[in-house]
């Protein structure tokens, strides 16, 4: 075999540009190989290897085929060796646990194609990336989601139309929802996301959630070093917008905990003109203090990320207040020096 490739190696090839060698004809996949599968990626990696007759340019494909989670690499070789992967993705869809995963091997200069199935049992445990808020995940609505006995909201949670509705408003979690546009809004992480959509009964605010669990532990006091990230869902309409506001109990506040009136709320304002579903990712000395005084506009304008004690993402009709707006969002996390990326 070894003689086999070596020969091969002098064959002539099809030089187009630096970085791509096509196909000769010929050429042919004698191996590929996926293990383990199944696999469990918060005790192992999958190693991919692979042997080509001759020196291609190829890609490695992987597609989860329930999520539509994707990572693609690329290279020049002659086959693949121990190609370990995670079970990181490079879209923002997430690989489910209990999915299919195919691989696949596609050339330059050729329609050959060569695929191993990976099952996936479960995936990694990406809470253990930064300081995630409890059942961020919003796969289990019942700690996300008011519950009709007292005490009324969840442990964590609470949305803004409860226990007073907010009139022409429906939140809470969903898993099929279908979009102003008639999409359906997949899932981006696990099955469920959360959703905030109407017109609510003002001209510009709509409703919101707040999240009020203590962030255990506190996040890291240098406001260069703390991100916040989430998965946002937009529909392309510019009406539509959340301020993420972040409520700190001020260093030098007056009362315990965080007091509108008295205390800091960071914001991040982001306007929904994309589609589809989007990381944000937002550096905490980035937002900035709330403009609304009784609210989070009066607190010491000092960026002090280790005494947040609540956030809130909060719908906005920012041109339109007659155009109802929507907003679907999933996977808060806080990190520490950089945006979320899926971590090992
Ligand atoms: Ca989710
Ligand atoms: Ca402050």
């Amino acid at each position: 075999m070894l003689f086999v490739l070596m020969a091969c190696k002098r064959e002539p090839v099809s030089y187009l540009g630096p970085a791509y060698i096509a196909a000769p004809e010929g050429f042919a996949v004698t191996s590929f190989t996926g293990t383990p599968s199944p696999v469990n990626f918060q005790t192992t990696t999958v190693a991919f290897n692979a042997t080509f007759t001759h020196t291609v340019t190829y890609s490695l494909t992987i597609v989860g085929q329930t999520s539509g989670a994707k990572l693609v690499r690329s290279g020049v070789a002659n086959g693949i060796t121990n190609e370990l992967w995670k079970g990181e993705m490079d879209g923002p869809f997430f690989f489910r646990d209990g999915e299919n995963a195919i691989a696949t091997l596609s050339f330059f200069g050729t329609s050959l194609t060569s695929s191993v199935t990976i099952n996936i049992t479960k995936v990694q445990n990406y809470t253990t990336c930064g300081t995630y808020p409890r059942f961020g995940d919003f796969e289990t609505p019942s700690k996300v989601e008011p519950q009709p006995i007292p005490p009324y909201y969840s442990a964590y949670w609470a949305s803004f139309n409860y226990p007073t509705p907010i009139p022409n408003v429906t939140q809470g979690v969903d898993s099929v929802a279908v979009d102003y546009n008639g999409k359906p809004v997949p899932s981006v992480q696990g099955k469920k996301y959360y959703f905030i959509k109407g017109l609510g009964d003002q001209p510009v605010f709509v409703s919101g959630l707040q999240y009020f669990g203590s962030l255990i532990p506190y996040l890291n006091a240098d406001p260069n070093r703390v991100w916040f990230n989430i998965y946002i869902y937009g529909t392309g309409d510019a009406n539509a917008s959340v301020d993420i506001e972040m409520q700190e109990d001020d260093i030098d506040g007056t009362t315990g905990g965080y007091q509108g009136d008295d205390d800091d709320a960071m914001v991040a304002h982001v306007t929904l003109n994309h589609k589809g579903w989007k990381l944000f990712s937002f550096r905490y000395n980035t937002l900035v203090p709330s403009s609304n005084l009784p609210f989070g506009g009066s607190g010491n304008h000092i960026h002090e990320p280790n005494r947040i004690r609540s956030w809130d993402i909060v719908l906005l009709k920012k041109s339109n207040p007659n155009s109802p707006v929507e907003v679907y969002f999933d996977y808060p996390l806080f990190t520490l020096d950089r945006p979320f990326k899926p971590c090992k």
